[in-house]
């Protein structure tokens, strides 16, 4: 658990699972109950980190090697952490980010096959001792998600993959929810939208009464 004066909530799923649509809900949620919200995304979040974005997620002839892959992760990481979200949980801010570092565990971890403790290291060396308070991850089937994903426009390096790519990635986000119960509520994203909005809701609750904002 983080030590820092804010709250730090991130949402995490496989592609198409609905975290944009639902980042929309939680916000509206949160800024209702006067939360003094700065909602923010990764690879992004600052005009540097967005730039390093365009690198990881646009095609290009030249076939972007895993390891630089990793690194550019971290590197966007390590911009966004020093310009928005430390600053902005020092002064008692909250941040809801669509993705953080469990994505790096599952895409470039699962997916990829990286050295799970290299990636630990580097979130070591980025983050120190500072992580999500709590993780929304919204799960769905991949061939849920990759057709709810297909019906947008052109393709982006990562929607490329095939299923069993998005399979790994799945499977590591559900195992890193499971060792990490306090900190991860699981969604099924599947349902219809007003059922995922309920289930978000409910696993919010629990945490918003710790933080004081409702009554138990
Ligand atoms: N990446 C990485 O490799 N390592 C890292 O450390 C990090 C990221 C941080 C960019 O992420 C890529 O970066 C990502 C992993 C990699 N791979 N990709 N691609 P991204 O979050 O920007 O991209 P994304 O995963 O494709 O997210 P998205 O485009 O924002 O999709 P989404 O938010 O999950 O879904 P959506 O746009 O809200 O919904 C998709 C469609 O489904 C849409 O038409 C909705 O109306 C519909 N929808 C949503 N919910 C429902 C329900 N419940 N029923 C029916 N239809 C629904």
């Amino acid at each position: 658990m983080t030590q820092q004066a804010g709250v730090f909530i991130t949402v995490e799923g496989i592609e198409g699972v609905g975290k944009t649509t639902n980042m929309a809900f939680i916000q509206q949620y949160l800024q209702a109950l006067g939360v003094d919200l700065t909602v923010t995304r990764e690879p992004g979040g600052t005009p540097l980190a967005e730039e390093i974005r365009g690198l990881l997620l646009n095609n290009r002839d030249e076939a972007l090697n895993n390891d630089a892959e990793l690194l550019l992760v971290f590197a966007a990481r390590a911009q966004h952490l020093g310009q928005l979200i430390k600053p902005t949980l020092a002064q008692g801010g909250w941040v809801l980010s669509d993705r953080f570092t469990d994505a790096t565990y599952a895409y470039q971890g699962g997916g990829r096959e990286l050295s799970m403790e290299m990636i630990a290291n580097l979130e070591q060396m980025v983050q120190g001792d500072l992580r999500p308070n709590l993780t929304l991850l919204l799960d769905v089937p991949v061939e849920v998600g990759l057709s709810r994903a297909g019906q947008r426009g052109e393709l982006d390096r990562f929607e490329r993959e095939k299923q069993a790519f998005f399979e790994k990635v799945r499977h590591t986000y559900l195992q890193r929810a499971q060792a990490e119960p306090e900190r991860f509520c699981v969604v099924d994203a599947s349902q219809p939208l007003a059922a995922v909005q309920g289930d978000i809701e409910a696993a919010l609750r629990p945490f918003l009464v710790k933080q004081g904002l409702m009554d138990g």
